[in-house]
């Protein structure tokens, strides 16, 4: 294929992919003439249910975009303000290293804050290690922790489990007869690119398809028989319910529980009541969820006798306040149906990694004892340092790959955090909301301009050889080419001394699962055979005496030992429905009435392309709300809103719509922040309104968010 398109006269096609954080890996064919991108075309056909989204076909528009950053700049502006002039590299560099220099010895390393985030995604240039790398070799640093994406299905994968590895192929959808699709919107919400091809292909074999989400969403529409409206952060209570009607018609596995798990009756004896004297029946959490109690009934039948049957728990309902209890009831539910490492079930409750497509060594990061803080709390840490009882006072702020202001809770918090530290770097490759905060600003490349390895995210089964299609624009340097000069001024050795096809050399010799390096470059793809779908836990389940679970009782924990010697009250050792800040039940309710949920776009990753018009002519950046709301409050369709809380204030163009559950708004994250001089955001950015909170194994509560929805007044501008 390469070298047919090489011998085309009149240019060249080159296989790649693009790398950001979207839930997918596809091939993009870049066709290339006179150093320039010309178009880019998908290919359908190299691996089954793979094929480019939108989004990757516009790589060429983000490539070349007037917006795209191309020298470096310094600010000359106020913080924010986004005025900056363009300097020569040697001066931004020898700047930021002399900066790097001076905090460091002024005060300590750890006065010195990595924010480096999942702007690109890839074994090589991948943000995560760039950084990670030279902060080690340079003496350390503070950084963070908390998954923004999943961090409560990582703990709940772990403490359950004993693993990430909790995933399926998603073929495996192929054996279903009844697939659950909770708080999971893959059409829209890329999970790995073949997903939708397999739900598709089992809806026709005939698998019963059912979606719980407080929105009717594009995937509901295309895929399920039934949607079951939720409040948002109350899954729990109706998984919890699912239990009771399991016990209470004796219709869950009873040999599956007790071979492969420990703790049911602790369980049990919470869901019945015998705990707390409270039955945890349908009617209970009919008056927490909005469910009808029938309702929750025939979804327990049906997830406890229609087999086999995955119920693909997702990460957005986990992004709540108490979102680890949802993971751990989801599991527990697989368990309780015997759906666990079967052809057709799902082990529900996690992460949902698979280990194939994953490189047997990346970009090496020496081992260095860092302090970090929490992603939910880095404001508070800017803003209030030791003296807050965090571990360091920030005095250098270096982002790399992260609009941290735009996608992190409470933006307005933000804002006044961001005005802290004495410098800030970022790597960029567009002055996005966070970048107009940096003293420094420089500018990155994009895949299609460096080489690397695409390894799908949540795992394979392939991997594909991702070829820089043209040389990198204009002055734009990769994170690891600019880390490599800082690390030459600052005296650092061993940082990079390889170029980066030597790297890639080194991870693909160390991967059991690809051919030689030519070989994989040549042919740009390379699928794992699998014989069968790839099932979490397999041997576990058909050989229990030789294959325990990597937990510390070698079983499934639906009650967990690790977690009762935290004797955290809030972090219970069996899942349970523990109320949530900013839900339904919360006083601030009187004054907030309106749940509010932030999905991620169809037209964007997170922030990215917000820019793009290309792209932005695809997003929905309405705020959708029911009639049974819209109406009290005299909006109509269309109407621009204003919708607050004691955090912030945004504007929006309603759409009232009945795809959403009364009591309940969404707003797509991602809008870049633009606030007027009263912080009134006119861009749109949901997390203005967020809660800089989170939850007690450390989730990223998103969704936990309560609001009032107003028609917009027409004053200034509006
Ligand atoms: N309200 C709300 N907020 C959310 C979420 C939500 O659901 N609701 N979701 C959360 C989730 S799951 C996530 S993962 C986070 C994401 O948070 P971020 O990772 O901060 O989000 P992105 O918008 O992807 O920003 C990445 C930035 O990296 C830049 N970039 C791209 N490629 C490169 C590169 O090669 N090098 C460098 N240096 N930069 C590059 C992009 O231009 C972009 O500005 O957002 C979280 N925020
Ligand atoms: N197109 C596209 N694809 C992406 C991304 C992107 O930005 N754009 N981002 C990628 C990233 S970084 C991540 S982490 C993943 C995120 O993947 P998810 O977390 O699965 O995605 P979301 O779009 O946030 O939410 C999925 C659905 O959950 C619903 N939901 C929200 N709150 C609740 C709740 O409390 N209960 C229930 N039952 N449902 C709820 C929403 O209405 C939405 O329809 O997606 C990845 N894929
Ligand atoms: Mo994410």
């Amino acid at each position: 294929m390469r070298e047919e398109a090489a011998a085309d006269s009149r240019g060249k096609v080159v296989l790649t992919s693009c790398n950001y954080d979207c839930g997918g890996r596809c091939i993009l064919k870049v066709h290339v003439a006179g150093g320039k991108i010309i178009r880019i075309d998908a290919d359908g056909g190299l691996i089954p249910g793979v094929k480019a989204c939108p989004r990757g076909l516009a790589q060429k528009e983000v490539v070349y975009s007037q917006d795209r950053l191309r020298q470096p700049l310094r600010r000359v502006g106020e913080r924010g303000s986004g005025e900056f002039e363009p300097i020569p590299w040697e001066e931004a560099l020898d700047t930021v290293a002399r900066e790097l220099k001076r905090v460091k010895e002024r005060y300590g390393a750890e006065a010195i804050f990595l924010m480096d985030h999942y702007g690109s995604m890839s074994p090589l240039h991948g943000v995560g290690k760039a950084g990670r790398r030279f902060f080690s070799l340079f003496g350390g640093c503070t950084t963070w922790w908390g998954n923004t994406s999943q961090e409560a299905a990582i703990f709940s994968s772990k403490v359950t489990f004993g693993t990430t590895f909790t995933g399926s192929t998603r073929d495996n959808f192929l054996h279903s007869r009844l697939i659950i699709m909770w708080g999971w919107n893959p059409v829209a919400t890329r999970f790995g690119s073949d997903t939708v091809y397999y739900l598709s292909r089992a809806k026709k074999n005939g698998a019963k398809i059912i979606c719980v989400d407080p929105r009717f969403t594009v995937s509901a529409k295309a895929l399920a028989e039934q949607w079951v409206p939720i409040k948002p952060g109350t899954d729990t209570a109706l998984l919890i319910a699912m239990a009771y009607v399991m016990v209470d018609e004796d219709i869950y596995d009873h040999r599956f529980i007790e071979t492969y798990t420990v703790g049911f009756d602790k369980f049990r004896d919470y869901v019945m009541g015998e705990e707390d004297g409270v039955p945890k029946t349908p009617q209970w959490a009919e008056a927490i969820t909005g469910v009808p109690a029938e309702t929750t009934r025939q979804l327990a039948r049906d997830y406890a006798t229609i087999k086999p049957a995955a119920l693909y728990a997702s990460w957005a309902p986990g992004r709540t306040a108490f979102g680890e209890q949802y993971h751990r009831a989801a599991s527990t539910l697989a368990a309780m149906t015997g759906n666990i490492g079967i052809a057709g079930g799902y082990a529900a409750g996690g992460s949902g990694r698979i280990p194939l497509g994953y490189l047997g060594k990346t970009l090496p990061v020496p081992e260095c004892q860092s302090p970090v803080v929490h992603v939910a709390d880095i404001y508070d840490a800017l803003l209030r340092g030791r003296a807050g009882g965090y571990p360091s006072d920030i005095k250098l702020l270096y982002i790399v790959g992260c609009n941290m202001l735009n996608q992190f809770l409470n933006a307005n918090k933000g804002v006044a955090a961001l005005r802290v530290p004495e410098f800030i770097v970022v790597h960029e490759l567009f002055l996005t909301p966070t970048a107009r905060f940096a003293d420094i600003v420089l500018p990155v490349t994009t895949a299609l301009e460096r080489v690397d390895i695409g390894q799908p995210w949540t795992g394979g089964p392939y991997f594909i050889y991702m070829d820089r299609a043209i040389e990198p624009l204009s002055q734009t340097k990769s994170d690891l080419a600019i880390f490599t000069e800082l690390a030459a001024r600052l005296g650092i050795t061993g940082y990079n001394d390889k170029s980066d096809e030597e790297w890639l050399k080194e991870f693909v010799a160390a991967t059991p699962d690809l051919p030689e390096y030519e070989v994989f470059r040549r042919q740009g793809v390379q699928r794992i055979p699998l014989e069968r779908p790839w099932v979490a836990f397999r041997e576990q389940i058909e050989d229990p005496a030789h294959h325990p679970f990597p937990t510390p009782s070698g079983k499934i924990e639906i009650y967990s030992q690790q977690i009762a010697e935290r004797q955290e009250p809030l972090l219970p050792p069996i899942p349970k429905y523990i109320e949530a800040w900013e839900g339904p039940g919360d006083p601030r309710s009187e004054s907030y009435p309106i749940q509010l949920v932030s999905p991620h776009s169809r037209a964007r990753v997170n922030s990215q392309w917000h820019n793009i018009g290309r792209l932005k002519a695809l997003a929905d950046d309405a705020v959708w709300l029911h009639p049974a709301d819209a109406q009290p409050r005299g909006i109509a369709d269309g109407d621009r809103v204003r919708v607050y809380n004691d955090r912030g204030q945004l504007l929006a163009t309603a759409r009232v719509t009945e795809h959403i559950m009364p009591g309940v708004a969404s707003l797509d994250a991602g809008c870049w922040l633009e606030p007027d001089e009263d912080g009134l955001d006119h861009g749109g950015c949901v997390n203005v309104l967020t809660r800089d909170k989170a939850s007690p194994a450390g989730s990223f509560a998103v969704n936990s968010c309560l609001v009032q929805i107003e028609r917009a007044l027409a004053r200034r501008g509006l």
